[in-house]
This record gives C-alpha cells, sequence and structure tokens, in this order.
C-alpha cells in the first residue's frame, strides 16, 4: 500500500488495528483467555463481537468438491485419502456446466460465497487447473465470492487465481505445529505455511484455520489459534471444524470432544483475532440448536449450508433459516467493502 492510499482508508479494519488487532500474543496470553472461566471467556467474546461488526448478520458460503477423493495425502481425518479405505466413491474433476450450475443454485439459496474444494495435494499446472480459473471468472462474474482449497500453491499459480478475480483461498494449519506430524505425514506445516505466504503475496484473501477433535491437547488448541493469531495479517476468515469421524480413517474411534472445548475455541479465536470472520464449519450437524447459539454469541459469524460439505452431510437449508430467524440473525447478503486499502481485496475473506 502507498502511502496516499493509506491516507484514503477509511476501512474499520485499519482504524481500529492500532488499538484492537494485535498479533504479538504470547501462547501464555493466550492460553489465559481460554483458560477463563466459561461464562467469562463468552461474555468478553461477545462484547468484542458486538463492538467490531453486526452480531446479527451470518455469512453463509457453499461448499462444492469439484474434485472428490483420490488424494494422495496421508490426512488421517479426511475421508478422501487414497491411504483409507472409506466408503466415498472418487470422481474427476467435474465439467464447468455442472459447476456453474451449482453456483447458480447456491446463490438462489442465498450464498453469497462459493468455495470450491479438490482432493488434490498441489494444483498442477495442466488443463484442470486451466478449468478452475475458468471458472473462477465466471462465478465471479456472477457476483458471487469465490473461495478455493485446492492444496499446495505455487506463488505464480495463486497470481493466477487473483487474476481471474479469486476472493479468498482455503488452506488450514490444523492444528498445532507440535501436533501437526501425529495427524499428517506426508507434508509438513512448512509446507502449509509456504502456500499461505504464496496467498498473501497474490493479494488473495486467506481463509485458514482448523479441526478440533483430533486427539489433541488443549495447549494444540491454543498453539493453532497462537500460529493464526500472530500471522503479520490475521486470516481474514477462521473456520473451525469439528472432526467429523469418518469411518475407515485413523481417527474414526476418537472420543467426541466435549462441546465447551469447541465453544472455548470460537471464544478465543474472537478475543484473539477481533475482525476475522470465525466460520463454525465442519461438524455443526452434530451441534444443537443451542450449542450453536452459544457459538454464534460467543462470536461465531459464519457458516456453511447446504445439504453436503465436501463429502460429508451438512445441515438442512430450511432448518439453518428457522434457527436464524429463531435467534433474530440474518444471512448476510453480500461482502462488498469499497476503501482505496488492500483489504478492498482482502477484508472478510
Ligand atoms: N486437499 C485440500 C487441502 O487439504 O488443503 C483441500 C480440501 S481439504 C478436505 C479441506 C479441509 O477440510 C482440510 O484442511 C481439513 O481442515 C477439513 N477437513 C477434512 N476432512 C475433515 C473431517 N473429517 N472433519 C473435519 N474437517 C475436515
Ligand atoms: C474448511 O475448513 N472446512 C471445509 C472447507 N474448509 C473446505 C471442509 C470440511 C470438510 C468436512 C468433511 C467432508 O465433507 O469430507
Ligand atoms: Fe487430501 Fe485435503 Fe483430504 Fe488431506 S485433507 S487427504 S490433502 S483432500
Amino acid at each position: 500500500m502507498d502511502a496516499e492510499q493509506e491516507q484514503k482508508c477509511v476501512c474499520l479494519y485499519d482504524s481500529i488495528k492500532e488499538n484492537m488487532i494485535r498479533n504479538d500474543w504470547s501462547r501464555e496470553e493466550i492460553s489465559a483467555i481460554y483458560n477463563k472461566p466459561l461464562m467469562d471467556l463468552v461474555f468478553e467474546a461477545a462484547g468484542i463481537h458486538r463492538q467490531l461488526g453486526d452480531p446479527s448478520e451470518i455469512q453463509m458460503s457453499t461448499l462444492l468438491s469439484v474434485k472428490t477423493g483420490g488424494c494422495p495425502e496421508d490426512c488421517s481425518y479426511c475421508s478422501q485419502s487414497s491411504r483409507y479405505e472409506t466408503s466415498i466413491k472418487g470422481t474427476p474433476l467435474l465439467q464447468e456446466e455442472e459447476i456453474l450450475q451449482a453456483a447458480i443454485n447456491a446463490k438462489a439459496n442465498g450464498s453469497s460465497r462459493f468455495c470450491m474444494g479438490a482432493a488434490w495435494r498441489e494444483v498442477k499446472d495442466n488443463s484442470h487447473f486451466d478449468r478452475i480459473i475458468s471458472v473462477v471468472r465466471k462465478i465471479t462474474d456472477m457476483g458471487m465470492e469465490v473461495c478455493c482449497t485446492l492444496g499446495m500453491l505455487s506463488e505464480e499459480q495463486a497470481k493466477k487465481l487473483k487474476e481471474a478475480g479469486l476472493h479468498a483461498y482455503n488452506h488450514n494449519l490444523d492444528t498445532s505445529p507440535e501436533y501437526y506430524d501425529k495427524i499428517i505425514s506426508s507434508r509438513t506445516y512448512e509446507d502449509r505455511l509456504k502456500t499461505i505466504e504464496n496467498v498473501r503475496k497474490a493479494g488473495i484473501g486467506l481463509c485458514c484455520g482448523g479441526i478440533v477433535g483430533l486427539g489433541e491437547e488443549q495447549t494444540d488448541r491454543i498453539g493453532l489459534l497462537h500460529t493464526l493469531a500472530t500471522f503479520e495479517r490475521h486470516p481474514e476468515s477462521v473456520p473451525i471444524n469439528a472432526l467429523v469421524p469418518v469411518e475407515g480413517t485413523p481417527m474414526y474411534n476418537n472420543p467426541k470432544l466435549p462441546f465447551w472445548e469447541i465453544l472455548r475455541t470460537i471464544a478465543t479465536a474472537r478475543i484473539v483475532m477481533p475482525k476475522s470472520q470465525i466460520r463454525l464449519s465442519a461438524g455443526r450437524s452434530s451441534m444443537s440448536v443451542a450449542e450453536q447459539a452459544l457459538c454464534f454469541l460467543a462470536g461465531a459469524n459464519s457458516i456453511f449450508g447446504g445439504e453436503k460439505l465436501l463429502t460429508a452431510p451438512n445441515c438442512d437449508l430450511n432448518e439453518d433459516k428457522e434457527m436464524l430467524d429463531l435467534l433474530g440473525l440474518h444471512f448476510k447478503t453480500t461482502d462488498a467493502h469499497s476503501c482505496a486499502c488492500s483489504c478492498a481485496e482482502t477484508t472478510e475473506a
């Protein structure tokens, strides 16, 4: 950003940045927040949420698995890894028309964002990537925000996606740096950080979070939040996934994480990353309305809508609409945000 642009910037992010957005958190500080008495923690998170955003708005994204299964990685939670025998049937990359139709349906159902996931280790420079580029351009032209999660990405590939109009790239760190190699051995935390850097360099919004319920310790959840909250610029959105246990994967028999740990993770994320969108992601369908309400109170302000995540079932859209009505919440229609600084490209990924 040049000096002139900086002066013109009127966005909330930059004006509050000095006071409220910190990226020098210590693990001890985050741990102290996480371990507060639960009602104090939720109250503090709710206060920050109310100060910085419209707490009645919930952003909805729709997911589409554009290439399912057969992934060479060994992520021990994933239904799509070729290392495990799961019930997921692999499919090749969908045709352009199928993807565009799914985006049209998602928009008609109230989604402001369309997120395409591919079970790839990394993006390769071939006709499949060309197809992704083409649909990113067309769906962006439909007025939707487009997000992709395609695995590892080079700087050049990130630039191409940016040129096609990509709004955000999802690349999760999943857990703490220490616990990571207990979950995945086929790539490293450093590999993930490198892609995140490439996404940032290209000026694409960053969607980066993790999974709870992987058998990690509380300190690992704190470690994940610490990594995210000490990025030079916080991810614009932070998906918090609760493990969806998939038969055939090593994590299938993990004990279910108590809901209160998920709530603590969300509330702590809201406090340490006040302006990021906190997305209550996988695992929502096994939560009650009361539990989801507590998550929204504690600062979650985004969900995945629609009957399917990538391969796992999600929530019924009509039931979600009823829930929002009941709670006095509503879906956010657009994320249009126009100021001259770089946040115009990256706010609310
Ligand atoms: N292959 C790409 C990658 O790994 O980056 C993109 C797709 S991958 C399925 C997207 C994210 O979904 C993963 O990083 C993980 O955080 C989340 N995820 C996958 N399986 C899950 C499960 N069973 N439960 C909860 N989250 C899951
Ligand atoms: C994210 O953090 N969660 C979404 C999205 N990013 C791509 C994926 C959740 C996957 C849940 C398991 C499944 O559907 O296979
Ligand atoms: Fe592949 Fe992504 Fe699943 Fe890992 S999480 S096995 S990289 S699809």
